[in-house]
């Protein structure tokens, strides 16, 4: 075996992210599978907005996912982690309003996301759609359809083959309401995602290691903000390092006090804005930062002293899991340089269940 493969054969967090393509292909398949409940959920409904909720990285695939339904779909869309739906839904359910509830939960046990689903189905009547990875749980009892991605289970408590899993699904189910021919050239997904860690592996590794980075900053808009969210939680939850999440021009107005030459920015660029992006990255890098820019297509050296293409030529609404493999990647490298252990993380557990509601 190769030297991955070894590490690979060692520890379940590096062999979960080295094969999630196959787990985006079997996502692709259950929204396929899934195809005429999906559109008689969403069209017999005629609901007025969509909320999307789930706890840590679901909260953050929330916040990927929600900007694309409403691109897709036409509706206001909002992410808000399910704590806050549980305790103040006043300020999260309209008045008069008639939303479609997405939850988004790995193990579908999370008791937080249980009892806001319970506690929001005594408030509105509409069916409630399920992502998630395990079936026969509290959270897909709760639904109307439940896409489940069992290929994306793993034994890692910090998620990454079932984040990328239940990304494509989401992504997959919001080109087919929205009717994007996009979502066929979807099924390229899985290979992009094999080429892309073939090619990227030691570069992740690489800059895992350099210890000269002591501060991370992960930077994304629009969809790519809860992509580097998420990033930024692998990134603590692994390696128990300094790291923020902001979105890109947001990073200017005071966090980029912090920016020195120990410093990392890792820009999560799009497409149509990447003009506004690399000016920001362009001035990190004036500020002693070094910049790991990962995008579709290349950028110029004076914005980026790493980078990571796709090359996919998919639009930003198909290809979101493309940023994940490599982000997962530097934080599992990190963790290991920290003398971390990725498959038991620092006060960590795979699900979060509370005491009986007082
Ligand atoms: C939610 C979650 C995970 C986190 C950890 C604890 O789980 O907060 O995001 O990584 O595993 O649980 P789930 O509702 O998605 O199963």
């Amino acid at each position: 075996m190769s030297r991955i493969e070894n590490e690979a054969f060692a520890s379940h967090t590096l062999n979960e992210i080295l094969t999630q393509p196959a787990a985006w292909q079997a996502a692709l398949e259950q929204v396929n599978l899934n195809q005429a409940a999906l559109r008689e959920l969403w069209s017999a409904n005629n609901f007025t907005d969509i909320i999307v909720t789930g706890c840590g990285s679901t909260y953050y695939l929330s916040l990927a996912v929600a900007p694309l339904l409403q691109q897709q779909l036409g509706k206001p869309a909002r992410a808000v982690p399910a704590s806050e739906l549980l305790l103040y839904p006043e300020t999260i359910i309209a008045p008069g309003s008639n939303p479609l509830l997405l939850t988004i939960s790995r193990s579908g046990r999370t008791t937080e996301t249980v009892r806001a689903t319970r506690s929001f189905k005594t408030k509105r009547p509409g069916p409630v759609l399920n992502i998630g990875c395990y079936p026969g749980t509290e959270l897909v009892a709760e639904s109307a359809l439940a896409l489940l991605v069992t290929e994306g289970q793993e034994e890692s408590v910090v998620q990454t083959r079932s984040f990328s899993a239940m990304l494509v699904a989401a992504q997959a189910a919001a080109a087919l309401l929205g009717g994007d021919a996009q979502l066929e050239n979807m099924q390229k997904l899985p290979a992009l995602g094999e080429t892309l860690i073939a090619a990227q592996h030691d570069l992740a590794r690489q800059l895992g290691q350099d210890n000269k980075f002591q501060r991370f900053y992960f930077l994304g808009s629009g969809l790519q903000y809860g992509l580097a969210s998420e990033a930024n939680l692998k990134m603590k939850e692994m390696s128990l390092s300094n790291s923020e999440a902001f979105h890109f021009m947001e990073f200017r107005h005071g966090p980029m006090s912090m920016v020195n030459d120990n410093t990392l920015v890792v820009g999560l660029l799009s497409e149509t804005t990447r003009s506004y992006e690399l000016a920001v990255l362009r001035e990190m890098r004036k500020l002693g930062g070094k910049t790991l820019v990962l995008a579709d297509q290349s950028v110029p050296a004076d914005a980026a002293d790493y980078q990571v293409n796709f090359n996919s030529g998919l639009p930003e609404t198909a290809r979101g899991v493309l940023y994940l493999p490599v982000l997962q990647l530097l934080g599992y490298y990190r963790a290991i340089a920290n003398n971390q252990n990725p498959d038991q993380p620092h006060n960590l557990t795979t699900v979060i269940f509370l005491e009986p509601a007082s």
